[in-house]
């Protein structure tokens, strides 16, 4: 029996000797390597957070103390020490183990994940709950490097370390997001890790000073001088600046020094920082080398490593569009908010490198800084996943909309998304987008509608989105089509990807004796409904399917605007789980077979 089938809490892990937690690590290596490779999931960062979870477990208690992870996305190894190993095998899927900390799944997650920059803010609260309620509680933010991009981090540690609340910020500086990491941040964090060398130095020099006639007065007076010129010489560290007692940076696969630096930061009882550096895919060679290429993993042979074919998907495609619009045009940039590989845009930034622009993971500055472009003339097009879009609601209404500034968004993975579940489903763009004044939304259904609609929304006037999902588009390939099929009983109506549901979903009632019209709609704001209402008239009833939720639907719109029965298929009012699309689309009753059984039992009614 190995150690690792032993451990289901931090008592156990306290349990261990020193040479145990050694061996402990080495297999939760092998185990993440094993179960990652066969479900998929996020393999690099975890494998690089091995030993700082066995050393967090080894210090604070998960089911008492908080432990607030960013993102979250490396919590597969706090899943497994707190007796979730059994779990691996449905990783991501439907009703298995979630790949974000979940409280509902353990007491041990401390608080949901999945945007970034959320954890010291959480932590914050919860540390001021803990003194409140005088409760004895240490209360621990790990974030990364790539989280630190994002403002939200700020405005928690900007707090945070004038609360004067005891908590432990665990910085966790691999120098990447998903890609390397970016920004002025990044460079201050990279200049921070030299501080062992400067440490050792100073050592050195007082032994060799004590040692020789005088020398104690000659360091007292040198320490004197060097502390008023430290700042000059070697940065104060914005942290410290902020109130936080800085430590570090310490080595992240030393459980030993990690432990300790942990219990003295514990012992503090006022905010810390403790910087900690570690290698993103440690102890998975190829990880290592290619941290990028293994952050998210389908599955793969691990003798052999994740392939570096790309499957065609929208995101490809849209990356291909914007580079043939861009070579036409000097004036059109891309933005991205740290995704570069994600949205596809690894072949813009390669063509026209001065047009590129990764400005971290900070998607509200993202809007912003577009909109400053388009001011001056520049056609910026914001590439985001409709998910972290929802961090710049307010910058679209107010410093984009409100001029009427032409932003383009290229608004990918829109609709249900898969295993990454509640916190990743891209189901709210269509309501706040649709709210925005002068927004026009383009929702493609196929790549050849991709590249018509981005160009129509390259060159239109004012702030517009393309609005498109994971994955790759589906059997519906025609262009420039709104009526895809007559009918006479009942009007479907759709858009995007989901169309492909919608002409499925008419097959099923011809096949039942139901002839269905389909309408197709380009556009959901403005939204045209003349072809619908013509339908509608027509057959009398409407059925509306959409991958997005029911408040702020295009459905609950047309439910408004038409005079007969409107059935409305969409997410609903809750939040989909983790699950294939496929399944969430049925779990959701927006799938053709679920649609089409619906619509029989309303025409028998
Ligand atoms: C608001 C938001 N934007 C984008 C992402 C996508 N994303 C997931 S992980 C990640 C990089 C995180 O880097 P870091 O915090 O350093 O963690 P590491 O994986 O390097 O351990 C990004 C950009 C996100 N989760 N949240």
């Amino acid at each position: 029996m190995g150690i690792l089938e032993k451990i289901h809490s931090s008592a156990d892990v306290k349990a261990l000797s020193l040479e145990e937690i050694d061996e402990l690590c080495a297999e939760i290596r092998a185990f993440l390597i094993d179960n990652i490779s066969r479900t998929g999931g996020h393999l690099a960062s975890n494998l690089g957070v091995v030993e700082l979870t066995v050393a967090l477990h080894n210090v604070f208690d998960s089911e008492k103390d908080r432990i607030v992870f960013d993102v979250g996305h490396q919590c597969y190894v706090h899943k497994l020490l707190t007796g979730r190993a059994g779990g691996f095998s449905t990783l991501r899927q439907k009703d298995g183990l979630a790949g974000f900390p979940k409280p509902s799944e353990s007491n041990s997650d401390a608080f949901i994940a999945g945007h970034a920059s959320n954890s010291v803010s959480a932590a914050l609260g919860m540390a001021r709950a803990r003194t409140l309620s005088g409760e004895d509680r240490s209360v621990i933010a790990v974030i990364g490097d790539g989280a630190m991009t994002g403002g939200l981090a700020y405005e928690g540690l900007n707090n945070a370390g004038q609360s004067g609340e005891a908590l432990i910020v665990v910085l966790n500086d691999n120098g990447m997001a998903i890609g390397t990491n970016v920004g002025g941040m990044a460079s201050s964090l990279a200049f921070q890790r030299t501080r062992p060398a400067y440490y050792r130095l100073k050592k050195t020099y007082r032994k060799v000073m004590y040692r020789i006639p005088g020398g104690k007065y000659v360091f007292t007076f040198t320490q004197k001088l060097k502390n008023s010129l430290k700042n000059a010489i070697l940065h104060c560290s914005m942290f410290e600046e902020m109130g936080f007692r800085y430590m570090g940076p310490v080595d992240g696969h030393d459980v030993r020094k990690l432990s300790y630096m942990l219990k003295t930061a514990q012992e503090y009882r006022e905010p810390v920082l403790l910087h900690v550096v570690t290698r993103k895919g440690r102890g998975y060679e190829d990880a290592e080398k290619h941290p990028e290429k293994y952050h998210g993993v389908g599955c793969f042979d691990p003798s052999r490593g994740v392939s570096d074919e790309k499957q065609a998907s929208f995101s490809e495609v849209f990356g291909q569009a914007i580079c043939e619009e861009a070579a036409k045009d000097s004036r059109i940039c891309a933005v991205t908010a740290a995704m570069e590989d994600g949205t596809g845009l690894s072949p813009f930034r390669k063509s026209f490198p001065e047009r590129f622009f990764d400005e971290g993971i900070a998607e509200g500055h993202c809007v912003t800084m577009a909109a400053g472009m388009a001011k001056q003339g520049m056609i910026p097009v914001f590439s985001v996943y409709s998910t972290f879009l929802q961090r710049a609601y307010d910058m679209l209404i107010h410093d984009v909309a409100i001029l009427g500034l032409h932003v383009v968004l290229a608004v990918d993975r829109a609709g249900l998304v898969g295993g990454d579940g509640e916190t990743h489903n891209g189901v709210f763009d269509v309501g706040f987008l649709r709210q925005v004044p002068g927004m026009t939304v383009y929702c493609p259904s196929n790549y050849a509608e991709l590249r018509s609609m981005l160009r129509r929304a390259i060159e239109g006037k004012g702030p517009a989105a393309v609005r498109y999902p994971k994955g790759a588009e589906g059997e519906y390939r025609d262009e420039g089509k709104t009526l895809l099929r007559s009918g006479g009983d009942v009007t479907i109506v759709s858009y995007g990807i989901m169309i492909n549901e919608a002409l499925k979903t008419a097959d099923i009632l011809e096949k039942k004796g139901i002839s269905a019209e389909v309408v197709k709609l380009d556009a959901i704001a403005p939204l045209d409904l003349t072809q619908v209402r013509a339908s509608a008239e027509k057959t009398g009833l409407a059925a509306v399917m959409e991958d997005c939720c029911e408040q702020g639907s295009v459905g609950e719109t047309i439910k408004a605007e038409l005079s007969c029965p409107v059935m409305l298929f969409n997410t609903g009012r809750g939040f989909t789980p983790q699950a294939t699309v496929r399944e969430q689309r049925e779990l959701c009753g927006i799938d053709a077979a679920s649609a089409a059984e619906r619509i029989i039992e309303e025409r028998q009614t």
